[in-house]
């Protein structure tokens, strides 16, 4: 007798495209395909479509100012604000319905549920207490918070009185955080004394008290006590507050929220780029809400009574856009999980989405490939039937694992959506919509409404069907990035120089170049192949090698270090170091620990290196430039290609014999 699951097996491995599940697409928000063409021949007044789903305070009159390209504004004389549109406007309705579950990492520890009013009056009362604190309309809030209530509180907290918020990822070190406040010269933080991983308390007020000694002018801190008292550590908490007694001493007060412009600050975000700063990419009030907003209702399918749950971390924009602001301004209920999603078990994620009877799950590959490897029998053994929808973001997801997501995740029920976008977009761009278009595994899908891409060679001209080339966005957007923080330049080379025409005023000429490789199929989908400029993925996390280098090159004992990306089943992308030491220290144990600590204190161990080799040289051209193509086939024991115009070619061997004998 045949197997039925071997068939299945077979049948999946075989299937290359999907329809949308029948009973998906007579729920869903947006099921007309003529949207399309809609969006296309009223482009750009089909964003007054998104910019519809938030309440304004003025109405906006003009929708795109392309006066000054690249510097597009959206619906630049409207105002409104983002907290009252996440908060204020669903209270009538739904102020006893759940706005955040929150999941603590600890099994024995209550969770927490928050409604949407007591989550407005805890807003309320925080944004009280930072206004008493002096924090004043456009100054910069740094939160440094891992997954706890309070981040999302303080981000709208912020948001109601017009103070941007720069939120850093609580995986990031020290010598991070400092480079942040610094650049966006923010006087204001709000940190947490630990909070928990597998298990073990982790002490996150040392990293931001060491953080802080390197910021360079004067910062007050409010310090949440996420931990118990007998948390282990002695932490000294003199001199600043905490949120627990600010919250307190403001309860029942209500803070009008500040009638923002649609072009003002909503919130810096910092992200890799090709060299060793990081980049602080502006997003606004009207249009990065609209897009947040408009891709959650479209792409995710989001309704008020729906319960959502993004697996991501709101110290990266998925978190940010899909997290919070996307869900809440829908009036959704979304989740929130501390921990990992393998802690105390690998049912964990599963037993969660069971428990709250999730509706969608949105998560990145990396995560996928860990679920495949762990097995079928976790998600087996938990009832899953909740889930309506899929999405994967982050990095590509090759076919297998796509599959495996749809299989046994969403039980061929739930269409999955693969959405392609950035830090720099706000929120999604490629994908397919769920109840609308086919999928195909592996590829994120067309554009969305509205949305131009295309698929260019060096020069800029597009390349055809099949052909790989450099991915570029045509025409502006609502949720695009406005500048980066204090460098309008760096805007301008890092995104437009490469491909417009900038002989020419004309908006059209203006062509975005978000630095991934990509190629099309005759259907008009794109597969996102990587990035192509010096930036790795490793776990869906964007690293600069330029950062990690420097990392590297100031560890006592290094002379010089090239980082590349080497293949990882799990990770996608690890990080592969090749180091040359000083005279006078040898290649051994020690010095290579200090290497990975360097790397953790500099950036954080997100970024910790997978391999660190000695080389007595790095293989350069003749003119000088280290060939990283060359350490990447190293790394990835790719046949190794031509060498021929290296200036030290007897270098390869020695490099292969060291990177291959390490382990
Ligand atoms: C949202 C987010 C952006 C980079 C991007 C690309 C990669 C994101 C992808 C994807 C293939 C997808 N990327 N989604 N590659 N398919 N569905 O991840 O933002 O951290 O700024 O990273 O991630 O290379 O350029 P961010």
């Amino acid at each position: 007798m045949a197997d039925p699951d071997v068939d299945l097996e077979a049948r999946l491995a075989e299937q290359d495209s999907f329809e949308p599940p029948a009973d998906f697409v007579e729920q869903a928000n947006v099921t007309d395909p003529d949207i399309y063409d809609e969006f296309e021949t009223n482009w750009p007044d089909c964003w007054t479509q998104a910019a519809d789903l938030l309440d304004w305070d003025t109405e906006y009159t003009e929708i795109l100012d392309d006066s000054n390209p690249p510097f597009y504004e959206w619906f630049a004389d409207g105002e409104l604000n983002a907290s009252a549109n996440c908060l204020d406007r669903h209270l009538d309705e739904r102020g006893d319905e759940a706005a955040i579950e929150w999941v603590g990492e600890p099994t024995d520890e209550a969770n927490r549920t928050y409604t949407y009013q007591e989550l407005h009056d805890e807003v309320n009362a925080f944004a009280a207490a930072l206004r008493a604190q002096g924090v004043e309309e456009d100054d910069i809030v740094t939160l440094y918070m891992p997954m706890i209530p309070e981040l999302p509180i303080a981000m709208l907290a912020c948001a109601r009185i017009g103070a941007p918020h720069s939120v850093v990822f609580a995986g990031f070190s020290a010598d991070a955080l400092a480079t942040r406040m610094n650049s966006a010269d923010s006087e204001h933080l709000v940190t947490c004394d630990g909070y928990y991983r597998r298990g073990d308390p982790l002490n996150h007020f040392e990293k931001a008290t060491e953080g802080l000694a390197d910021v360079d002018h004067d910062t007050d801190t409010i310090v949440v006590n996420r931990l118990p008292d007998d948390d282990g550590f002695d932490h000294d908490l003199s001199g600043h507050d905490t949120y627990a007694d600010l919250v307190a001493a403001h309860d029942g007060e209500m803070v009008d929220p500040v009638s923002r412009s649609a072009e003002d600050m909503l919130f810096l975000m910092y992200t890799s780029g090709t060299t060793g700063q990081p980049k602080g990419v502006k997003h606004t009030t009207g249009g990065y809400l609209s897009w947040a907003s408009w891709t959650s209702h479209a792409v995710l399918d989001i309704k008020p009574e729906d319960t959502y749950f993004c697996a991501a971390d709101i110290g990266w924009i998925t978190g940010h856009s899909y997290i919070v602001y996307g869900p809440l301004a829908l009036g959704t209920t979304t989740m929130m999980y501390e921990g990992t999603p393998d802690y105390p078990d690998r049912h964990r994620l599963w037993e969660i989405i069971e428990e709250y009877e999730a509706n969608q799950l949105y998560t990145a590959p990396t995560a996928i490939r860990s679920f495949m490897k762990w097995g079928t029998e976790y998600p087996d053994a938990n009832d899953l039937s909740s889930l309506r929808l899929l999405g994967t973001v982050g990095e590509p997801i090759n076919p297998r694992a796509w599959k495996w997501y749809y299989k046994h995740i969403g039980d061929e029920s739930c269409p999955i959506v693969d959405t392609w976008w950035q830090t720099e977009t706000g929120g999604m761009m490629l994908t397919t919509l769920p109840a609308i278009g086919e999928m195909k595994p592996g590829s994120a899908g067309p554009p969305l409404p509205g949305v131009s891409a295309d698929i260019v060679d060096v020069r800029g001209s597009p390349v055809g069907a099949g052909e790989a080339g450099y991915l570029v966005v045509n025409k502006p957007w609502p949720g695009m990035l406005r500048t980066l923080y204090n460098n309008d330049d760096r805007f301008i080379n890092e995104y437009w120089r490469e491909y417009s025409q900038v002989d020419s005023n004309d908006s059209a000429d203006w062509v975005y170049f978000p630095e991934d490789g990509a190629k099309l199929d005759e259907d008009g989908y794109f597969t996102v192949l990587g990035r192509v400029d010096d930036v790795l993925n490793v776990s869906g996390h964007r690293l600069g090698t330029m950062e990690i280098e420097s990392a590297i090159v100031g560890v006592e004992g290094v002379a010089e270090a090239a980082v590349v990306g080497g293949d990882h089943e799990i990770k996608g992308e690890a990080v592969y170091a090749y180091v040359i030491t000083e005279d006078g220290y040898e290649e051994d144990e020690e010095l290579r620990e200090r290497v990975i600590e360097g790397v953790e204190d500099a950036i954080g161990p997100i970024a910790r290196p997978e391999k660190v080799v000695f080389t007595p040289e790095l293989p350069k051209t003749r003119s000088g430039k280290i060939m990283r193509r060359l350490l990447e086939n190293i790394a990835n024991d790719d046949e190794l290609g031509d060498t021929s115009t290296l200036r030290n070619p007897e270098i390869v061997d020695d490099i292969q014999t060291a990177a291959g004998g390490d382990d």
